[in-house]
């Protein structure tokens, strides 16, 4: 049990929360695994080109996109630890193009689909970067196969994600709350430091690339510009940060599709789906533009999409405004 005046450490929270109780004891194994994963990923981040860890590797993903060194690094740990944790039967990742099946029948199995460092252009300049996570369960007795990973992102059991900032904090979100926890580097282990986050009803930022703004159509290039009217901007190009950002002090991100992008830029299964989970678990929304992200039936493993993500308010009104609703 925790001691009175000493922090809860991420352990004793996911031990009250269900090992003691018998429950999802697999779920806990999945959380400490993404921790000690994120610590192997922090220390690499912060020793970035001291360790000789940045750049490309020259070759590209199933994006289509430059695969940097820290990217191909982040996937290997978190796929090792995932595995290692004996609960998780199957993973999908953005940086590798088909699923990963772990091999054993893994009785409680979860699915975890993560895209394990979001934000690579920011890593050779030392911006806030980071890790997200979605964990669905399988169903008892079902063999894991491709098509297991296209679950709908209301049939999550929990998400989290890691911002390597200014400090390291996981935000774990499951159905009845959202904890964030803070890295003690001195001793490796995570503390609850935001407990109970909701995302605050006030909303002070708005979060686009404004550079986009040419590509819009009517009705977005509008909604975009009601934000621009009320709300100050703050884009750090890394999605992870501008979510935390404003999941913290509110606020509303907005990366629409466009004339270039009609399916959008980000990721469905590992970015908006996880997101979109932790959103509406601290009483935010998340968006197409036109329709509820986590209602979305996927089709492919790396589909795009559009998103609107944050103060539920906010979020309703830029969507009724896109979709002239
Ligand atoms: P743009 C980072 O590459 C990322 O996937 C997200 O983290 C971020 O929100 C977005 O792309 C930034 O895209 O087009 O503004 O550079």
């Amino acid at each position: 049990m925790p001691v009175a005046g000493k922090r809860t450490t991420l352990q004793e929270y996911v031990a009250s929360k269900w090992e003691n109780k018998g429950q999802n004891l697999g779920l806990g194994a999945v959380i400490m695994a993404i921790a000690d994963g994120s610590r192997k990923v922090q220390e690499q981040v912060q020793q970035a080109s001291l360790a000789d860890v940045l750049g490309t590797t020259e070759e590209t993903n199933i994006q289509g996109e430059i695969v940097q060194r820290l990217d191909e690094a982040s996937s290997n740990i978190f796929v090792e630890m995932l595995s290692q944790s004996g609960h998780v039967a199957a993973i999908g990742c953005e940086e590798i193009e088909n699923p990963v099946i772990v091999e054993g029948n893994v009785a409680d199995g979860f699915i975890v689909l993560m895209d394990p460092l979001d934000g690579s252009s920011n890593i050779d300049v030392a911006v806030s970067i980071g890790s997200i996570f979605g964990i669905w369960q399988k169903s008892p007795g079902e063999t894991v196969n491709d098509a297991s990973l296209l679950r709908k992102g209301n049939e999550q059991i929990a998400a989290a994600y890691v911002v390597y900032g200014s400090s390291t904090v996981l935000v774990l979100a499951t159905k009845d709350n959202v904890c964030g926890f803070t890295l003690d580097v001195s001793t490796g282990s995570y503390a609850v430091t935001h407990p109970n986050i909701t995302i605050p009803a006030d909303c002070p930022y708005y979060s686009t690339n404004e550079g986009n703004s040419k590509v819009l159509d009517e009705p977005t290039k509008k909604a975009i510009g009601l934000l621009r009217d009320k709300y100050s901007q703050r884009y750090v190009g890394s999605l992870v940060a501008d979510f935390h950002r404003n999941l913290l002090k509110g606020g509303i991100f907005a990366y629409p599709a466009d004339i270039n992008r009609k399916s959008g830029r980000l990721r469905l299964m590992y970015e908006a789906n996880p997101l979109g989970f932790v959103a509406e678990q601290a009483g935010g929304a998340a968006s197409t533009g036109y329709e509820r992200i986590l209602d979305i039936t996927p089709t492919e493993l790396h589909q795009r999409t559009p998103l609107i993500l944050g103060n539920k308010d906010v979020v309703e009104s830029t969507v009724s405004v896109i979709s002239g609703s």
